[in-house]
């Protein structure tokens, strides 16, 4: 299903007055509102080609209906969430899940919706099925080395299939760890999996990236070869130019400070991008800005002061993406919100009177840096950013948009009630 841009200019016409005057409203206090309105409009979000369908958890999966059953669908989802929001301009592909079997014809689909690739991710966290050899203890890190060879070789063939869609960067999440103390040499885990990332990274085409994701937890309960960011950053260090870590807000113990460790990656160079979600309690995968939108806040304003003071452009130098389940709400209207949120976060960054929080800052006022911060935080920033959509000819409310022109009853419609989409 593809929207028509004039069904979204008729529901933008029904809104235009009231979002013309709260726009005016909160435009007469902002001095560089074009800069503002310009990056907000530049700045795009890759969708995981796994969130397009009803997620679920051990206990249970309940599908939504009308789940996109191919490739192409998940493609003309991610499409319609581009058509809303015009902030969704790529997907990220998740091998096997999402193999691409005749890569010309979904660049071309992807391309007359407006959307390219982003970075392709491998899986050797699940064994597929006719797969030789398994991944019950790992992967990269497996004691075994053939068993690390057929990880090298899967993850080199997920190159492949990127360079064919023209991406740009391999995602790699290892599951590799440990259930039990004295389970593994955590000394010669560490070594392994550095081995085995060198292999994947010689295959890494000359203006590729490889992103090295980190998480504490889960699968494996005692411990994780790349259990933080610390470890993540020790093989890319190791690795080259070419290797970053990636940071999943879920994939942290309870009370880490996220934004100091992206801004100490950003200032080292090191920082590949964002698996964008929030959480509760551990990898929850909520949506994006759910349950603590200050942290996702303050993460922007350590992103922008940092992307700044390096001269980064903030829309293209590093890699922004979703990765959040949807257990119960519609995946669109989840990955809608996601986005919402995130163009919120780094409008409200975007806000931050630098010069006076370094004065601040510099004169030990906390009271004041905390004002300031705070000032940028309680504006509601969301007029900006449907003026940002509109000028790009988005709509100014893409869930109300959504639901408006049915979109949900119409892809139920299309493909059935009981569809499942390949993902978790
Ligand atoms: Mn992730």
């Amino acid at each position: 299903m593809q929207l028509e841009k004039y069904t979204i200019d008729e529901i933008n016409h029904q809104l235009i007055n009231k979002h013309r005057s709260q726009f005016e409203h909160i435009a007469a206090d902002i001095n560089n509102q074009e800069e503002v309105l310009n990056k907000l409009a530049a700045f795009n979000i890759a969708i995981p080609s796994w969130a397009l369908g009803t997620g679920g958890t051990r206990f249970g999966r309940f599908s939504g209906g009308g789940e996109p059953r191919s490739l192409e669908e998940k493609i003309e989802d991610v499409g319609v969430i581009h058509a809303l929001n015009q902030s969704s301009n790529s997907i990220s592909l998740h091998i096997p899940w999402d193999i691409p079997e005749n890569a010309a014809s979904i660049k071309a689909l992807a391309s007359q919706l407006g959307l390219h690739f982003d970075a392709v991710n491998s899986n050797t966290f699940q064994d597929q099925p006719n797969q030789q050899l398994s991944y019950k203890f790992g992967s990269l890190h497996h004691v075994d080395k053939a068993v690390r060879k057929q990880a090298i070789e899967h993850n080199i063939e997920v190159i492949k299939y990127g360079v064919q869609l023209n991406s740009k960067a391999l995602s790699v999440w290892l599951s590799d760890g440990s259930n039990f103390p004295g389970q593994l040499n955590f000394r010669k885990a560490f070594q392994n999996t550095l081995e085995s990332l060198q292999e994947i990274y010689e295959a890494l085409p000359d203006d590729w990236k490889v992103w090295i994701e980190y998480k504490p937890y889960e699968p494996n309960f005692y411990s994780t070869t790349i259990g933080d960011w610390g470890q993540s950053y020790l093989l890319a260090s190791k690795l080259g130019v070419k290797a970053s870590t990636l940071v999943d807000l879920g994939h942290h113990l309870q009370g880490a400070n996220i934004e100091q460790i992206v801004s100490l990656l950003l200032m080292e160079g090191k920082l590949a991008g964002f698996h964008f979600n929030d959480s509760k309690y551990g990898d929850d995968d909520l949506t994006v800005g759910s349950i603590n939108p200050y942290q996702l806040f303050l993460i922007f304003n350590e992103l922008v002061e940092g992307m700044d003071a390096r001269g980064m452009d903030h829309a293209t130098s590093i890699g922004w993406m979703i990765d959040a389940s949807h257990n119960v709400k519609d995946p669109i209207e989840d990955l809608l919100q996601s986005v919402q949120a995130i163009k919120i976060a780094y409008a409200q960054a975007l806000l931050v009177d630098k010069t006076a929080l370094e004065a601040a800052q510099a004169n030990n006022d906390v009271t004041l840096a905390q004002e300031i911060l705070q000032q940028a935080y309680r504006t509601d920033v969301r007029s900006l950013v449907a003026e940002a959509s509109l000028r790009n000819g988005g709509a100014l409310d893409p869930i109300g948009t959504y639901r408006k022109l049915d979109v949900r009853s119409n892809l139920i419609k299309e493909r059935g009630l009981k569809t499942v989409a390949t993902g978790l």
